[in-house]
């Protein structure tokens, strides 16, 4: 319950920011995209985790108006860098199912044109458990997601349900293969299996593949070898404050 209330109140005051993981091509090392994460700072508590809110704002509902600010602070944040020249790549933001309700998609409408942000530079961050409920219902939402421009990525990809058949009929852009498989790739057989296969599975369906969690310079080697097309990771680069994204790059450009 105080988290609760907590919650309420930064939301009413502005205690939430987003940071920024840049996401990049292992090919050609160019940037791909941003990942747009929550922090929560509270004036007693100190920064507390978004791992110990996010359950408490689903439980509450009150994850509809948090990723509501989310989507839009995350479009704002991404047309006022791309009107400062930096290169324009989409902003991913991370859809919790109880926020994946019947008016989402009037939501994001409604952002991108406050905005003014162009809808392909928006990905949408699905979960494994949104796209098993409500078959079609869902499906016909995210076709109209899709026909708006947004992309469509799944987040965690492989720690979910294991029905694969939603990626056929699904209008998906991206798999994010979770940071669980990528953590032990050089050392664990399996893991490097089930990278691989999900690489494969990607590619076969026309999808573009993103390794999260990438630390380290042979796990980048194994995924560079494996056919991997993306990578996030603390080997790039941890979150950012969008000053700090800003210096970053000014300092590696
Ligand atoms: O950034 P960090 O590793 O602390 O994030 C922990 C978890 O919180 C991750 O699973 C991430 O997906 C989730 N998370 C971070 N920001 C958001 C957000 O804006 N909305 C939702 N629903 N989850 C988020
Ligand atoms: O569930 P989701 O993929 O949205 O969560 C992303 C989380 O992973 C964020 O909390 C982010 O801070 C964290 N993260 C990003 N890069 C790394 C990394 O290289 N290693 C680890 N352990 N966590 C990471
Ligand atoms: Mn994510
Ligand atoms: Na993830």
């Amino acid at each position: 319950l105080t988290i609760e209330s907590g919650l309420r109140q930064a939301l009413d005051h502005g205690a939430f920011v987003l940071e920024f993981q840049p996401q990049y091509d292992i090919a050609t090392h160019r940037l791909v995209g941003l990942e747009a994460l929550i922090r929560w700072q509270h004036p007693e508590w100190g920064r507390v985790p978004p791992s110990r809110f996010i359950p408490i704002a689903e439980d509450s509902g009150l994850i509809v108006l948090i990723g509501e600010w989310v989507i839009h602070e995350a479009c704002r944040q991404n047309v006022y860098r791309q009107s400062l020249g930096f290169e324009k790549v989409p902003v991913a933001v991370n859809i919790a199912s109880p926020q994946f309700i019947q008016r989402f998609e009037d939501v994001v409408e409604r952002v991108l044109s406050e905005t003014g942000m162009e809808p392909q530079y928006l990905e949408l961050e699905l979960t494994e458990g949104i796209v098993m409920q409500g078959e079609s219902s869902i499906q016909k939402r995210l076709h109209k997601l899709k026909d708006m421009g947004v992309k469509l990525a799944i987040d965690d990809f492989g720690t979910g349900y294991s029905s694969l058949s939603y990626l056929k009929r699904f209008p998906i852009d991206r798999l994010k293969i979770d940071q669980s498989f990528v953590r032990d790739i050089i050392d664990d057989q399996d893991d490097l299996a089930i990278t691989r296969a999900v690489i494969s599975l990607g590619h076969s369906l026309r999808l573009l593949v993103i390794a999260e969690g990438v630390e380290t310079e042979q796990q980048l080697a194994f995924l560079r070898e494996v056919g991997c097309d993306q990578a996030q990771g603390f080997y790039f680069s941890p979150p950012l404050s969008i000053k700090a994204l800003g210096d970053w790059f000014f300092q590696n450009s």
